[in-house]
């Protein structure tokens, strides 16, 4: 059967949900002005998004990751959370659970790194200063989860060592610095020496965005499976549902008799198996789905 775009039916569901995760992409981003990874938004300079967001590309050529993931970081400092962003913010929060069963829990899951989610819940709590924790929990659970790690991260090289911080500092170190504004580089894109590149302040080594790129294992898989195994209701946001682990949690949920809600500015891969399905700017969706 094809999903369902009955909004008031997906509010009713979401009212008798009890374990409801969110899977969150890109897309989620996009009106905060962060580049997607695939489709238009995949470019930069000359290069595929993707030939960068491995630990070969970075090991090849740390001067031209180092450039991308400054750009990154760049873009995101000056980036503000979007009116998705704070819709789930708010649905997080204990005090707006009204409309959904008070022993409901809900977590974000999201692939993104750019830290809008972390800081649209932060800018919600101060504007709100309540008690986050849901009410009558066996277990707590946590309300975000950032799977593929997070930009400001930046982590040592050395097996040894793997020291890793949390560091806004911008930029990150003075021969990026100016970089962010180069186009079109190609051929004669900068190449920064590795000893001028951001290195580990306790051993030295060359330092690495705290990122999951391909082949490498994403952050807190354990409790999200837990999670994923006990979700009744599944809402996939903004991404092409296209890398794994994360693509498959919404046919895991309904593996397990559980709902799924896509929210997507258009088609995107296994769509047609979702109960709902809200094609359109999750900007505009997502504050009304949640609000
Ligand atoms: C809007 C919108 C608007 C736009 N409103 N919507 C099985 C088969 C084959 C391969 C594999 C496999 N299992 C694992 C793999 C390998 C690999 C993989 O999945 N490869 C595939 C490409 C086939 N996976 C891995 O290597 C992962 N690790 C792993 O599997 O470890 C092994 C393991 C697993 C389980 C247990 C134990 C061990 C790691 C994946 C790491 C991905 N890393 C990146 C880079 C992160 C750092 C960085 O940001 O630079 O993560 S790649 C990139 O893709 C990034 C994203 O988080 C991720 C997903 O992309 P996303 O978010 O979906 O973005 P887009 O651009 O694809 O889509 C945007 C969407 O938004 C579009 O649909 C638009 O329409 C939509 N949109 N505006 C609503 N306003
Ligand atoms: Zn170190």
């Amino acid at each position: 059967m094809a999903p369902s775009q009955d909004m008031n039916a997906f509010q009713e569901l979401l009212r008798s949900s009890k374990n409801i995760i969110a899977v969150a992409g890109a897309g989620l981003s996009a009106a905060s002005g962060i580049p997607t990874f695939r489709g238009a938004g995949g470019m930069w300079r000359k290069y595929d998004a993707m030939s960068l967001a491995t630990p070969e590309g970075f090991y090849e050529n740390p001067s031209l990751v180092w450039q991308f993931y400054h750009y990154r970081r760049e873009t995101a400092i000056r980036a503000n959370p979007n009116k998705a962003h704070r819709a789930l913010s708010a649905f997080s929060l204990a005090s707006f659970r009204d409309h959904i069963a008070p022993e409901a829990t809900f977590t974000l899951i999201t692939q993104n790194v750019d830290g809008l989610s972390p800081r649209s819940d932060q800018e919600i709590r101060e504007k709100y200063p309540i008690d986050p924790s849901p009410p009558d929990q066996s277990r707590p659970r946590p309300t975000l989860i950032e799977m593929h790690g997070r930009l400001f991260d930046v982590v040592c090289t050395d097996r040894k060592c793997r020291h890793r911080e949390f560091n806004t500092t911008s930029p990150i170190c003075e021969a990026l610095s100016g970089t962010e504004e180069l186009v079109e580089q190609g051929a004669n894109d900068p190449e920064i020496d590795i000893a001028a590149l951001p290195r580990c302040p306790k051993c030295g080594s060359l330092a690495r965005p705290g990122v999951v790129w391909f082949g490498e294992t994403p952050h807190r898989l354990r409790l999200i499976d837990e999670l994923v195994d006990e979700a009744d209701l599944c809402l996939v946001i903004g991404t092409s549902s296209t890398v794994q682990p994360a693509a498959s949690y919404a046919d895991d949920v309904e593996a397990n008799g559980g709902k799924v809600a896509v929210f997507n500015l258009e088609r995107s891969e296994g769509d047609s198996d979702a109960h709902y399905r809200f094609l359109g700017p999750c900007e505009e969706t997502i504050p009304t789905a949640l609000g």
